[in-house]
């Protein structure tokens, strides 16, 4: 195995989204969102944890993004939070909030950085939520009035355009298992949701060539890695119906403008599958210009048949090491799901919208190595670092598997680490830490992890090592 060189002119990027960073969530006319109501209410969050700070990254924006442009990124994925455009959701939008978009965008210009915007990263403006949220058909029309108002607005200063960040996790942790908000659990909403996501999506693809908006639009998907738990038919079978309902609910109407006929079958005996409407899937099905795939991990499936909300099929994880969220770090991952993609699918182009890894990382100081961790300080980020040599291969040992797929022709065109910062990780609070930069909460100082200057010099070379290939 050798050194590999990526293609000139990759986009090495960072991603963060509207409600793990910003904070200032009662700042400049924004709503409340799905998220504000969430994690206010109690139990929802690990210690009660909320974004109303965050990062503050409405207030040290230039900071992060001085931070990227030392990293020397080329790109920067954000989500433009939907209530601070529109409050309520819809109705009279709120320039405060567009401003503040703007202000990020030019800083992101000087620094000659290439936006990156995501729509919806999950903070429904709450007044929507309580006329049926992505239950409700509406939503989707919604939706892409305010798509269509940011996309007007910002034209021309975007590079690329996100419709949605996971539809997956939305309609199934949002809605089935109700571990993110809005809380419901119930699987035939979840699926109801899955669907107005999709037309939401399509909707909003509709608008965008409509307005002639400038760059390049996409979606993004988690795309689970799903592997039978061991040969036998059974759990063969299972791990074919855990693609099908992780993932292949989604590529197949993307990009074959139909829902696979496997699951539907499976959906409709239950009698949850959603209401379709003529039209809907040609909607759904319009051609993208990328896909956005955001890889993590791998799942294993076993046949399960009394798991009736995952149709028939317990998921556990795989042998390997894991991260701090329990998730099995498996890099070959992401060379099979790049590969297997671009096969079946064919998208015109591929992006890595989001990859990395929580670890139990440790403020130390400096000099002595003597840990800090937990000690309000007057720190500086001189004096402490963080030895996160995990996250240093985890990455690593990805954009190796990553590298490979370019050289087998996968047309992957950037790759967006997860995440600049330490945020806010839903129902986790701060517990987990995602971050190539450490933020100490306390003070808000941003702290560069050891992996922030490995990735500076990913960038900078434009090449991963061979000692990443295993
Ligand atoms: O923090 C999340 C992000 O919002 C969406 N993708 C997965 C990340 C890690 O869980």
């Amino acid at each position: 195995m050798a050194r590999i060189q990526f293609p000139k002119g990759f986009l090495w990027g960072v991603a963060t989204a509207s409600y793990q960073i910003e904070g200032a969530v009662a700042e400049d006319g924004r709503g409340e969102s799905i998220w504000d109501r969430f994690s206010h209410t109690p139990g929802k969050t690990v210690n009660g944890d909320t974004g109303d700070v965050a990062c503050d990254h409405y207030h040290r924006y230039r900071e992060d993004v001085a931070h990227m442009a030392r990293l020397g990124v080329r790109s920067y994925r954000f989500s433009i939070a939907w209530p601070r455009i529109f409050p309520t959701g819809r109705g009279t939008p709120n320039q405060k909030g567009l401003d503040f978009y703007r202000r990020l965008l030019d800083a992101l210009h000087e620094a000659g950085i290439r936006p990156f915007a995501t729509l919806y990263h999950w903070d429904l403006p709450q007044a929507l939520q309580d006329r049926g949220g992505w239950a409700n058909r509406d939503t989707a029309r919604w939706f892409a009035d305010y798509a269509a108002y940011v996309m007007e607005k910002l034209n021309g200063q975007v590079d690329g355009w996100i419709t949605h960040n996971e539809p997956w996790v939305v309609a199934y942790i949002g809605h089935v298992t109700g571990e993110h908000a809005p809380g419901l659990k119930d699987i035939r909403t979840g699926f109801v949701v899955a669907h107005n996501l999709l037309l939401s999506h399509g909707l909003a693809v509709q608008a965008f060539r409509q307005l002639a908006v400038k760059g390049e639009i996409g979606i993004t998907l988690n795309i689970q890695l799903v592997h039978p738990a061991t040969e036998r038919d059974e759990d063969v079978a299972a791990a074919r119906r855990l693609d099908g309902v992780f993932n292949r609910w989604y590529l197949d109407p993307l990009f074959r403008g139909e829902y696979p006929q496997d699951i539907w079958e499976l959906l409709a005996a239950e009698e949850v599958a959603p209401p379709v409407r003529e039209g809907d899937m040609q909607l759904i099905g319009q051609p993208i210009d990328f896909l956005g795939i955001n890889y993590y991990s791998r799942t294993l499936a076993a046949a399960s048949p009394e798991a009736r909300e995952t149709l028939g099929v317990r998921m556990l994880s795989g042998p390997g090491p894991k991260t701090d969220m329990g998730w099995e770090i498996y890099p070959p991952g992401i060379y099979e799901v790049l590969t297997g993609i671009h096969q079946t699918y064919k998208p015109k182009k591929l992006y890595i919208t989001e990859n990395g890894a929580a670890f139990r990382d440790r403020l130390q100081e400096r000099r002595s190595g003597e840990s800090r961790e937990g000690r309000p300080a007057e720190r500086s980020g001189q004096e402490y670092v963080v030895h996160d040599q995990d996250r240093i291969d985890y990455l690593g040992r990805h954009f190796y598997q990553a590298g490979r797929a370019i050289q087998a022709g996968v047309p992957l065109a950037g790759y967006f680490v997860w995440s600049l910062l330490d945020n806010f990780e839903w129902a986790f609070g701060y517990t987990k830490r995602f971050g190539i930069i450490y933020v100490d909460y306390s003070t808000q100082q941003r702290i560069w992890k050891d992996s922030a200057y490995f990735y500076q010099q990913i960038v900078a070379e434009n090449a991963v090592d061979e000692r990443f290939a295993e």
